[in-house]
């Protein structure tokens, strides 16, 4: 690195303190209030069209139902064996883009097969009065299993063409996350029955699996569209430091484990790390150290909170915080800490059709709650 670059590196570094001074300076105490209590490890949550309630994914198996009179259901019948074990669990859920019509929920979970454990992804129907989903049916299994209970991904997002992403984590097999004929490290972009859109960035090359979308991942936690441009955004979890925020694009390398600003715990360097940027892999569009360990995250478009319109919102399970950054374009030009005081790690983070932000926190007693500013 040239003295020049090592002082943009400064300069970058100062511009981003001063950033968090001003808005720590603004911020303002946030309203919150808790709607349900005793969920069991909570990690996803979709909103059902006409105030129905929300599909909250516990961990431990269950997948629920809270309504806005403040029931909460108990697990609904037709879910997934899952493996519920260390990271793995009942994962994420997404609704089909024609859930009006189709009435199709998708969960994504771990589960045991040959060798360990991977991410599944799945889709049943909702039952026309809630009570559980028919006709479960797998749509895709991330292969080889290789997992013992870390790092399975496993966000979902439709974009607008209707295209089905998936997080998936390397596993905690480092290297994989480049081997193009494994499905560790990757995104993968689906059409919604689970097939492969043939104009996938890999299909019809040697050795690579047609799936992927994008690889050198090591554990991506959040994954939202973006409602302007539709591109992808995810965050990712580095080990210990190196965050990271990234726009994914087709057929493109994301750097891990050759590219990281992160070490492993307890400072030993990452033994397949070049440096912070390599060449030929995408470098973060933002990164964070020391690591806030993402979760989920949305993007705030709504109305009904004009002090938060056009923020990105992201989930912290280790800084305890929700981050709400605000973008110039696609730049982050700022960023808040809300809820720290609450000392609660944060697993997810959605803002309903009406413009509502819905936070679930991780524990055995976690719970859900509305955030206002
Ligand atoms: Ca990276």
């Amino acid at each position: 690195m040239n003295i020049s670059t090592q002082w943009k590196r400064r300069a970058g570094a100062y511009a981003v303190w001063a950033a968090l001074t001003w808005t720590g300076a603004a911020a303002q105490a946030q309203q919150v209030q808790e709607l349900a209590t005793g969920l069991q490890h909570p990690w996803g949550m979709a909103f059902l069209p006409d105030g129905q309630g929300i599909l909250i994914t516990e961990r431990t198996g269950a997948l629920r139902l809270w309504q806005a009179d403040g029931k909460l259901s108990g697990p609904l019948a037709g879910t997934p064996q899952v493996l519920a074990r260390s990271q793995g669990g009942l994962l994420d859920v997404a609704l089909s883009p024609q859930f009006a019509q189709d009435r199709l929920v998708y969960l994504s979970y771990a589960e045991d097969g040959d060798g360990g454990s991977g991410t599944a992804v799945g889709r049943g129907r909702l039952a026309q009065d809630n009570s559980g989903l028919e006709g479960f049916e797998v749509i895709f299994r991330q292969e080889p299993k290789l997992s013992s209970g870390q790092h399975y991904g496993s966000r979902l997002a439709f974009d607008r063409d209707g295209m089905l992403f998936v997080t998936l984590g390397d596993n905690n097999q480092r290297p994989t996350a480049q081997d193009l004929d494994k499905l560790q490290g990757k995104t993968v972009r689906l059409n919604p029955d689970g097939s492969v859109p043939q104009d996938n960035p890999f299909v019809g090359r040697q050795g690579a699996r047609p799936e992927i979308w994008s690889y050198g991942h090591r554990n991506a936690q959040g994954m939202a569209v973006h409602p302007q441009t539709g591109a992808i955004w995810q965050n990712e979890h580095g080990a210990q430091g190196g965050d990271e925020l990234n726009i994914v694009q087709a057929g493109r390398n994301y750097g891990w484990p050759l590219a990281t600003h992160g070490v492993n715990y307890g400072g030993a360097p990452i033994p397949e790390a070049r440096g912070q940027e390599v060449e030929g892999t995408e470098p973060p569009h933002h990164v964070w150290t020391p690591s806030p360990a993402f979760s989920g995250m949305a993007f705030y478009t709504s109305e009904r909170h004009p002090q938060w319109q056009g923020s990105l919102f992201m989930g912290a399970l280790r800084d305890q915080s929700l981050l709400r950054l605000t973008l110039d374009g696609d730049k982050v030009a700022g960023e808040e800490r809300l809820l720290r005081d609450r000392g609660e790690r944060i697993r997810d983070v959605r803002v309903s059709p009406d413009g509502q932000v819905y936070v679930l926190t991780d524990s055995r007693q976690g719970k859900l709650l509305r955030v206002s500013p």
